[in-house]
């Protein structure tokens, strides 16, 4: 009985060095120490041993038992360990030392003209207020003289909160604030609130090329004694040639905002076309760009402001537009499509 312990031996001894992988493994552990397993069958045959030699063979059988459980489970663990050092070998190179990922990102166009616009301005002695997108219908429409129910409302449908508010449609709605803001230094120390308030607007409107239901504009307001048309001009020109680093051709045309009086559109000749008409432009050569005018004494009123003793300029850029011209996209839509790759190319890293 003994001879059959010592082949068996062996023979689990040479199984066990050619085994490469766990499956292989298991395969010998049931082979060998299962319930039909060869160990077991030894275990089984001693019902016919006399009583001493049930004693000796057992004692035999258990170790060999003990002896196979302990170098199948170490051969195991050195499997697993064999697997993990494979897999870590498999796995690409981290090499610290590598130059970095020059895909980084980059600011947004809007994000990059609306500070250009800033910049200029503040050099010029404006504030940048910054103001929120959620606004009451006193900010957005009645403080600029658009009472209930005038059709200047039409033109900007947006989106309502149940509370009444809105989302802004213009960043007018930020003119009552700043006057009431700025109205005591210009009434007791004679300082014109001069300030631009960029921001995103809202309007629920069909889209196209150049238009988005969410958009960028800047405002800008300056209001002192003896503000004129003039004035106005003059800082729109300044912005326009500093933003553009070259001479543009725009006009200047009377339009109607019931918050101002007169009232102007200012146009950009189109820069994607170069005024011969595209999409872009709706085939007229020309994109409205930059509406400004000399603000109504009502509005002045509605913000504690004198229209008699103080008068103002007021304009609204189209901050998307203004991206759209300067880095030659040819639909704004693009500029809110959140494509990396699109963006990628107008843009400086970060
Ligand atoms: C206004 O929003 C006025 N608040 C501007 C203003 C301010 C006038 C102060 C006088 C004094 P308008 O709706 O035209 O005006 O919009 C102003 C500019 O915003 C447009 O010229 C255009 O450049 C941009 N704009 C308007 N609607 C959209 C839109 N849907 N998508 C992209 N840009 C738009």
């Amino acid at each position: 009985m003994n001879d059959k312990i010592a082949s068996l031996k062996s023979q689990f001894e040479e199984q066990l060095a050619n085994v490469l992988e766990t499956a292989q493994l298991e395969e010998i552990r049931v082979a060998y120490l299962g319930k039909k397993g060869s160990i077991t069958d030894l275990l089984k045959g001693m019902k016919d041993l006399s009583n001493e030699e049930k004693k000796t063979f057992g004692q035999h059988v258990n170790m060999f038992k003990a002896e196979a459980t302990e170098k199948i489970g170490a051969k195991m663990k050195e499997l697993k360990e064999l697997q993990i050092k494979k897999e870590i070998e498999s796995m690409p190179v981290f090499d610290v030392s590598m130059p970095a990922d020059t895909a980084r990102g980059s600011y947004h166009p809007i994000t990059l003209v609306q500070r250009e616009c800033e910049r200029i301005f503040k050099s010029m002695g404006f504030h940048v207020e910054d103001y929120s997108e959620i606004v009451t219908d006193y900010e957005c429409f009645e403080s600029l003289n658009i009472p209930k129910h005038h059709p200047a409302r039409d033109m900007q449908d947006t989106y309502y909160l149940d509370n009444g508010q809105l989302l802004k449609t213009q960043t007018s709605a930020a003119q009552n604030a700043i006057y009431k803001k700025y109205k005591d230094d210009l009434i007791n120390k004679n300082i014109p609130i001069k300030a631009v308030f960029p921001g995103r607007c809202f309007r629920n409107e069909a889209t196209d090329a150049c238009h988005e239901n969410t958009f960028f504009q800047m405002e800008g307001v300056m209001v002192g004694k003896d503000i004129n048309i003039s004035n106005l001009i003059f800082f729109m020109k300044t912005m326009l040639s500093e933003v553009f680093q070259r001479d543009i051709k725009v006009r200047l045309r009377p339009g109607f905002f019931p918050f101002v009086e007169p009232g102007f559109e200012l146009d950009i000749n189109c820069l994607i076309c170069g005024g011969e008409g595209c999409s872009s432009c709706k085939h007229s050569g020309w994109l409205e760009l930059c509406p400004c005018g000399m603000i109504h004494p009502e509005v002045l009123k509605a913000g504690g402001i004198d229209p008699e003793e103080y008068t103002g300029f007021a304009f609204g850029l189209g901050l998307t537009r203004l991206a759209m011209m300067k880095y030659g996209i040819k639909d704004l839509r693009d500029l809110n499509s959140g494509n990396l790759k699109a963006m990628d190319q107008f843009t400086d890293d970060m």
